[in-house]
């Protein structure tokens, strides 16, 4: 049978509330019993009440107190159905399940010898028949009982009410959460756990315990994530006024896990990735992914456990707005511009491909088959862009004014994306009717810019047309509201004052902003002489910007633009501009003027060395792929390897120079300068590490390296070269780091995103490794999804390699829907292939979509089987 599709327009409110329900936890290594006792309030009087559950075994069904009978009920593949019961009622439900038997990790399950939970979308139900869905608000008191030996920790949401110890080796602990929480939040942990424990004052001076549990004997590595912890504690204080509200905040980190981290009510769990960090261990990234994680998940704790989503369609509601707040967080701790510039390369890499592909999706979708499904960078990270606009539009004081009318009235509630727009748009006076199309609507906007200067008048014209192609089930789009933050600059490269020109509005921070409404819109601007335009500055909106800028507007801008944003913006144009012009005519150079300005960039020492490297990391694959309409593997390889060694011959002096000053053997130092000094050495490196004179350097950062950033990125760079330096370093790295479970994923990660001819081969065989383990998430992610995210090893056409990655997809599926799903999800980019390829990877998604895949995974590759041609 195919799954059932759900749609948005299908909403109804729930029939009934919970008010409060009580759960025993009867924890055992076969069986795991759960008694729940809930008391329901029914809205319109006597009916039927249907409970999600799937999975279980029912043991006993009891309505205020009396056994129901057979007739009464209905026990069901997806839940239970109990006949006609009255207005408000207490329930008694016994079930069976066997978390170690569970490799969904979702709902109850184990991981290494640690019960834990994962709710998020639709676990609950996995767990106990109850109403699974986000409305349904619920005051929670649990009793987990487990042999104290074996488990003596038990958590699970809010405070620890009682302990008691059993005589038969066993004890239990009652935990109650003082606040009214969908099940989706309800977290629940057993094991034998160390724990790094501090304390955070809150600024009305109440003391909250921070307890971080782990494995026994890596608490060592848990301080990074203490830090991190208490600066976003801080940090939401200062910024929104919001401060934490239970007396201990606990994280546990595990090794088995679905995503990155889960933001249950006072009880975190993390993928040990998101946790784990030590200088040797850890790379920069890794440390810098930590600190906004942790604080994403704290942020959680306003932004959707406070106030929670009335439905999943509305998950960018929480979604989007945390990742916004996640992303000001590390803006405001380290530098705003090199933040952005990251988040933005990010944005484009991932969500504008998938706003290109065929699970092109508003951030507000209508209909699905799995709402697990919904968890998309266009969720997460193009969410995050709406709100930045609105902040934008109100400028930060206004934007505040809006976060506190939003609490103010939606603190306890569960709501939709419509009632965030409206508390901030009302709070500033503003009408958004027009804004909210981007809820609506799928697909980046394209911006075509055209500038007239009328020299007899002293007037700039510049001409905006917005246009955004068709996406599935919308091929026609009305216009967007982009607000475009605007600059001219004089021929000097002086900032030309705007604030007197009508064309432009100012926010409450006094940015000038452009309101692009219309599809077409021209604007004017008095000016003696034809100005510069620096357009959505900040990248103020999330669109294509197409504009045919000169050599020399690019060049001008990259050398005077005042916001730093778009210097660098403009030197990744002229990038582009450059590989396309490479990919169409190969004897075609890289401009000595864009090098020699790169060059005057990279020794430039008033600026910061995060945003010369910055300049220095060039936009990958994912995003030049999107410039293209037929995808070649071979002539992006190519390209790649013209630019880099022509790059490397013209600044070999400055980038050994750079090396060497850069390269230092303190590997502890975690400041966002440090992180920046060695992402600009370690490009660096890689440039260099092109011509056969320099290898050395690689090889001996190689063995002697200060700190995991400088390991990694010399075994990378190893990595691409050829013979027994690639195989020399592969054999290396494992035997040094193979008992490290967290730095052998990145062992797995380095092969599977090498652009060397021989990776296929090697990922063949790395899935046969006896480290190779299919059933946890990250090993998978780390082989199978770089592999696949690597366009020119994985569209290599004289490889089999979609039929490799089919089947794993198949046999993923049937342990881990999810994980299948994620690993699928690289076959999106089908459509860009030339017509042979195409065709192999159409016969290979049409072979799992006829293999009885999961709901999940069948979405997905369903979806990329209507975007070809044939349907
Ligand atoms: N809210 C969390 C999402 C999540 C998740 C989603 C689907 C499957 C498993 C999952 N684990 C965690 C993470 C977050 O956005 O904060
Ligand atoms: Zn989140």
């Amino acid at each position: 049978m195919e799954p059932q599709k759900i749609y948005l327009k299908d909403y109804t409110k729930p029939a009934f509330q919970i008010s409060n329900a009580v759960l025993h936890f009867n924890l055992h290594e076969d069986v795991t019993q759960v008694r729940q006792r809930s008391t329901y309030h029914m809205k319109d009087g006597a009916q039927d009440l249907w409970l999600d559950g799937e999975q279980l075994t029912l043991k006993r069904l009891a309505l205020n107190g009396k056994e129901l009978s057979a007739s009464e009920y209905r026990v069901q593949e997806k839940g239970l159905k109990i006949l006609k019961v009255p207005e408000s009622f207490e329930l008694e439900i016994e079930t069976e399940l066997k978390p170690q038997l569970n490799t969904s990790l979702e709902g109850l399950y184990k991981s290494n010898s640690v019960f834990c939970t994962q709710c998020e979308a639709q676990g609950f139900r996995k767990i106990t028949y109850f109403p699974d869905r986000p409305d349904v608000m619920t005051n929670y008191l649990v009793h987990i009982e487990a042999d104290a030996k074996k488990y003596p920790i038990l958590l699970s949401n809010g405070d620890c009410v009682a302990t008691e110890t059993l005589a038969n080796g066993r004890h239990v602990k009652t935990w109650k959460d003082p606040f009214a929480k969908p099940c989706y939040l309800f977290a629940l942990v057993a094991g034998d756990l160390g724990c790094l424990r501090d304390t955070f004052i809150t600024k009305s001076g109440k003391t909250v315990n921070l307890e971080i549990y782990s494995a026994w004997g890596t608490q060592d590595r848990c301080h990074h994530a203490m830090l991190s912890l208490k600066k976003a504690m801080k940090w939401d204080e200062d910024r929104f006024g919001l401060e934490y509200d239970l007396s201990s905040y606990m994280i546990l980190a595990i090794d088995d896990f679905n995503a990155g981290a889960m933001e249950n009510k006072g009880l975190n769990i993390f993928n040990s990735r998101l946790i784990f960090a030590d200088p040797k261990t850890a790379t920069d990234l890794e440390y810098y992914r930590i600190e906004s994680v942790v604080a994403h998940e704290y942020f959680h704790n306003w932004t959707g456990n406070r106030v929670t989503l009335r439905d999943w369609f509305h998950l960018s509601l929480k979604e989007g707005l945390t990742v916004f707040r996640d992303q000001e967080f590390s803006m405001d701790l380290s530098s705003r511009d090199v933040v952005r510039l990251e988040n933005v390369a990010e944005l484009r890499e991932g969500q504008f491909a998938e706003d290109a592909g065929p699970n092109a999706h508003p951030i507000r979708p209508e209909s699905c088959f799995a709402v697990d499904n919904f968890f998309t960078s266009t969720i997460y990270e193009k969410g995050a862009e709406i709100i930045r606009m609105m902040q934008t539009l109100v400028g930060r004081p206004g934007f505040r004014k809006g976060m506190d009318l939003y609490f103010k009235r939606h603190d306890g509630q569960a709501v939709i994306i419509e009632d965030y727009a409206s508390a901030i748009s009302e709070a500033n006076n503003q009408n958004w009717e027009q804004f909210k199309r981007w809820y609506s609507q799928a697909g980046t906007p394209q911006v075509q810019v055209q500038e007239k200067f009328d020299s007899n008048r002293n007037v700039y014209q510049l001409t905006l047309r917005q246009e955004t192609l068709p996406t599935p089930e919308q091929p026609l789009k009305e216009p967007f509201h982009i607000p475009l933050v605007f600059g001219l600059l004089d021929s000097k490269g002086k900032e030309i004052p705007l604030a007197e020109q009508k064309s432009i509005s100012k926010n409450s921070e006094g940015q000038m902003i452009l309101h692009l409404c219309e599809k077409e819109q021209t604007f004017e601007f008095a000016a003696g002489e034809k100005p510069t335009p620096s357009l959505n500055r900040q990248f103020s909106a999330p669109i294509h910007l197409k504009w045919e800028a000169s050599d020399r507007d690019l060049l001008f801008l990259m050398k005077h633009d005042s916001d730093n944003f778009n210097r660098c913006e403009a030197s990744q144009q002229f990038f582009v501009k450059s590989f396309l012009q490479m990919l169409s005519q190969p004897t075609q150079n890289l401009a000595p003027e864009y090098l020699q300005a790169l060059k005057t960039i990279l020794v430039d020492e008033k600026m910061s060395e995060p945003l010369r490297a910055a300049f220095l990391a060039w936009p990958e694959n994912s995003y030049l792929a999107q410039h293209v309409k037929i995808f070649s593997s071979q002539n992006f390889y190519e390209a790649w390897h013209r630019i880099e060694s022509q790059t490397a011959d013209f600044l070999e002096f400055d980038l050994l120079t750079l090396y060497q000053q850069l390269h230092t053997h303190d590997g502890k130092d975690q400041s966002p300068r440090a992180h920046g000094i060695r992402k600009l050495k370690n490009r660096a490196l890689k440039l260099l590490s092109q011509k056969p004179q320099h290898r050395e350097l690689a090889q001996a950062q190689f063995t002697n390296p200060a700190c995991m950033t400088d390991e990694a990125q010399a075994f990378e760079a190893l990595l691409e070269m050829d013979g027994h330096l690639r195989t020399d370093a592969i054999e290396k790295f494992y035997d040094k780091w193979h008992t490290e479970t967290l730095v052998l994923n990145k062992w797995f990660t380095s092969i599977a995103c090498s652009q060397h001819t021989d990776t296929f081969k090697t990922v063949v065989k790395l899935s046969e490794h006896k480290d190779f383990n299919i059933k946890n998430p990250n090993r998978v992610y780390s082989l199978l999804n770089r592999f696949g995210e690597n366009l020119i090893r994985f569209h290599d056409p004289s490889q089999n390699t979609y039929g490799f990655l089919a089947d794993k997809i198949i046999e993923i599926d049937k342990i881990n829907p999810q994980v299948a799903t994620r690993v699928a999800g690289q076959f999106d980019f089908s459509g860009k292939l030339p017509e042979a390829q195409k065709n192999k990877a159409h016969s290979e998604i049409l072979r799992m979509s006829r293999s009885g895949l999961s709901k999940n995974t069948y979405e997905i590759v369903s979806k990329q089987l209507a975007s070809f041609p044939q349907g």
